[in-house]
């Protein structure tokens, strides 16, 4: 079962920015890219195998601000 999971994110402004942000969406195991943009990102995750928070973090953590919005 996956479930759709939208982050609105601080701090893109180029689209160098969509590929760190990729990347890091990239190494989080139970994800299913479906869209990254300057300021947001749609992605599919398995419940099971990752958290919105962790997602959100991954994103935090090479120095932007993501927020869940659904
Ligand atoms: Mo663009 Mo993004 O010049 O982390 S690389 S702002």
């Amino acid at each position: 079962m996956q479930e759709e999971l939208k982050l609105t994110i601080e701090g893109m402004h180029c689209g160098a920015c969509v590929r760190r942000v990729t990347n890091a969406l990239e190494g989080v195991s139970g994800l299913k890219l479906e869209a990254v943009n300057v300021g947001s990102a749609q992605v599919r995750f398995n419940p099971e195998v990752a958290t919105p928070k962790q997602i959100a973090e991954a994103v935090n953590r090479i120095g932007f601000q993501a927020r869940v919005e659904k």
